[in-house]
């Protein structure tokens, strides 16, 4: 209850989710989901057709995080629309667990297709990814902010369920006010910061080698590195937008201590992404249980009494 929340008036029965990458492509992994203490199914972004993604290695543990360029593997955007009935069917009513969508098109035709067509399903929030840095030839459309904005022209009159957007990380002042301005002229119910910090290099000394083979070695970073990178970005866009737009924060979150630091930045929820992939569900109940102890020692009896109450020293 203390770490209930919701997102776009969604409730959600904790703070901490999925974000969409890990584990979360295959409905065996959907369903796990389902049934694990993660406040929502999220789904792996998806596109028109079905895609196998980047050639192997493209995933690597490093000691305070992963790189990866996935290349956006998944099973196509019909078949998450023919998933979704049998996923809810299996959420237990008494939870209502929320199915959040992620949809990753190459163009905004590509994006009107699948939003209309999530809007006409069963799922409760559509998140559009803005930000995949990891296919050659496409800009991340976060960066392009003419693009951003004829995109939502279209996206956001396609039907009632809540729209929101995975964000790039922004590393300028003139950046998070461009993008806050844009956002607030259209209906977007919440934003989700930061993706992974695109085209990062990891070298391996030993063998004098990139470590993931896609993009000469250029990869999303992931992890403890971006902790600080996505921490800014909800505090900037927290007090650049109405309350009335959520916030989601994700990167590096894999105790109650992170989820606590990005809630006193603004956020009303987060994702776990690379610790998920590490761990596996069971990192879902271990950070809301870390975080609710935090809670309670600081004497927070919700997340609201909590909710972008940084101080400034
Ligand atoms: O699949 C990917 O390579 C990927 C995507 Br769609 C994304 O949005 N962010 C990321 O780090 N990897």
């Amino acid at each position: 209850k203390r770490i209930s929340t919701s997102i776009a008036q969604v409730p959600l029965a904790s703070f901490i989710f999925n974000a969409s990458g890990p584990r979360c492509t295959e409905e065996d992994e959907l369903n796990l989901l389902g049934a694990s203490a993660s406040a929502a199914i999220m789904t792996k972004s998806c596109t028109l057709k079905p895609r196998e993604g980047n050639a192997e290695p493209r995933y690597q543990a490093l000691p305070l995080g992963s790189i990866q360029s996935m290349g956006l593997p998944n099973l196509g955007y019909q078949a998450y629309l023919e998933m979704l009935p049998r996923l809810k069917q299996a959420i237990s009513p008494q939870t209502n667990k929320p199915i959040v969508v992620s949809v990753s098109g190459f163009s905004i035709t590509d994006n009107v297709v699948m939003v209309k067509a999530f809007q006409a399903s069963c799922a409760d929030l559509i998140e559009v990814n803005f930000s995949c840095p990891n296919i050659e030839g496409k800009p991340q459309v976060g960066y392009d902010f003419e693009q951003t904005e004829r995109a939502l022209e279209q996206l956001c009159q396609l039907g009632s369920k809540p729209i929101g957007l995975k964000l790039p990380p922004y590393f300028d002042f003139s950046h998070f006010i461009t993008m806050a301005n844009i956002i607030k002229k259209f209906p977007v119910s919440f934003i989700t910061c930061i993706n992974s910090v695109g085209n990062t290099l990891v070298i391996d000394p030993e063998t004098e080698s990139a470590i993931i083979k896609p993009k000469g070695g250029f990869g999303g970073l992931c992890g403890d590195y971006i902790k600080p990178i996505g921490l800014a970005n909800v505090r900037a866009f927290s007090q650049l937008l109405p309350s009335s737009i959520d916030i989601i924060g994700v990167g590096g979150i894999k105790t109650g201590t992170d989820a606590f630091e990005y809630l006193l930045a603004g956020a009303s929820a987060v994702q776990v992404a690379t610790c998920f992939e590490k761990e596996g569900v069971e990192c879902f109940d271990r950070i809301a249980k870390e975080l609710d102890s935090i809670m309670v020692a600081k004497q927070y009896s919700s997340i609201a009494a909590a909710k972008g109450k940084l101080k400034m020293i």
